[in-house]
């Protein structure tokens, strides 16, 4: 079986609320890289990458909060990932605020392009659009502009990491949204990224949407890479999240979508973002994280 790599980055420049620095380590008190060795797998854990606190740290442009600081995390992601993909490996990285996925996601575009001559697929699963930009962001949060930064010109410092190719809009696909910002709303429509909303999945059922969205980003690609950000799940299952909002997946929503996932045996790499444990009740979020990592590399019911 494949060899996974863990990485963590205990990043919590990017949003609002602190406390996501904590999710690697819920994570794997969660029991994740065992979970992951008793399913057979070969599991390194690389430990953390050094990612700095904002006491020790100033956020020079309001726009876009320590895009500095978190440009520089992002490019030593970058490299473990590229690393641990050229190894052969998978890299599941444990976050962290979202913004981290503008290194882990250009390793794996990078890795797709030397090792295949193809682009990656993304399935980026959120609550939100993650495609604001320092002109439209309201909050000024870099969380919320990775997947702007992957696609287009902006934020500079996390689009040029990486450099070529970009990621392509055709094999991007978004879902679970339910919270965009006016503005972004225009930003995500003229990406012309897929999108299935929460409207879709309640009228369609997450089978049919998942299985439409692996087969768009499996088109004419080397793969598919997964930002699964927490948030996209109910808070009812999932309270420990940087940015809860209500109507999201249920427990067996979220499963099935993984278990779709690895069903295609598509998947190349996993982001799993946005844990907080101060909003957590006994690490509940963080062991339906780890659940959901499992389903995604084949753990079956039967
Ligand atoms: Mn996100």
């Amino acid at each position: 079986m494949k060899p996974i790599h863990i990485i963590g980055v205990p990043l919590d420049l990017g949003g609002n609320r602190r406390g996501v620095d904590m999710g690697p380590s819920a994570l794997r008190i969660a029991g994740l890289g065992e979970r992951l060795g008793r399913l057979g797998f070969p599991v390194l854990d690389k430990g953390d990458l050094p990612a700095p606190i904002p006491e020790t740290r100033e956020r020079s442009d309001e726009r876009k909060k320590f895009i500095g600081d978190i440009a520089h995390v992002c490019e030593l992601l970058y490299d473990s990932s590229r690393a641990s993909l050229a190894a052969g490996a998978m890299p599941i990285v444990l976050g962290g605020d979202h913004s981290l996925a503008a290194g882990s996601v250009a390793a794996s575009t990078s890795w797709a392009v030397t090792a295949k001559e193809l682009p990656i697929g993304l399935l980026w699963i959120d609550a939100h659009g993650d495609m604001n930009t320092p002109a439209t962001s309201l909050s000024g949060n870099v969380h919320g502009m990775p997947l702007a930064a992957l696609l287009g010109p902006e934020p500079s410092e996390l689009a040029r990491i990486g450099a070529s190719p970009r990621l392509q809009p055709a094999q991007t696909v978004l879902i679970g949204v339910r919270n965009l910002d006016e503005r972004e709303k225009v930003a995500v429509r003229d990406s012309r990224v897929h999108v299935f909303t929460m409207k879709e999945i309640d009228r369609q059922g997450i089978a049919s949407v998942v299985e439409q969205a692996v087969g768009l980003a499996s088109q004419g690609t080397a793969g598919i890479h997964v930002s699964f950000d927490m948030d996209v799940c109910d808070p009812d299952i999932a309270p420990g999240v940087g940015t809860p909002v209500k109507g999201g997946l249920d427990y067996r929503e979220a499963h099935l979508m993984m278990e779709i996932v690895a069903d295609s045996g598509l998947l190349t790499a996993l982001d799993l973002v946005e844990i907080n444990p101060t909003l957590d009740v006994r690490n509940m979020t963080a062991q339906l994280g780890a659940e959901l990592v499992l389903s995604a590399l084949g753990k079956k019911i039967l």
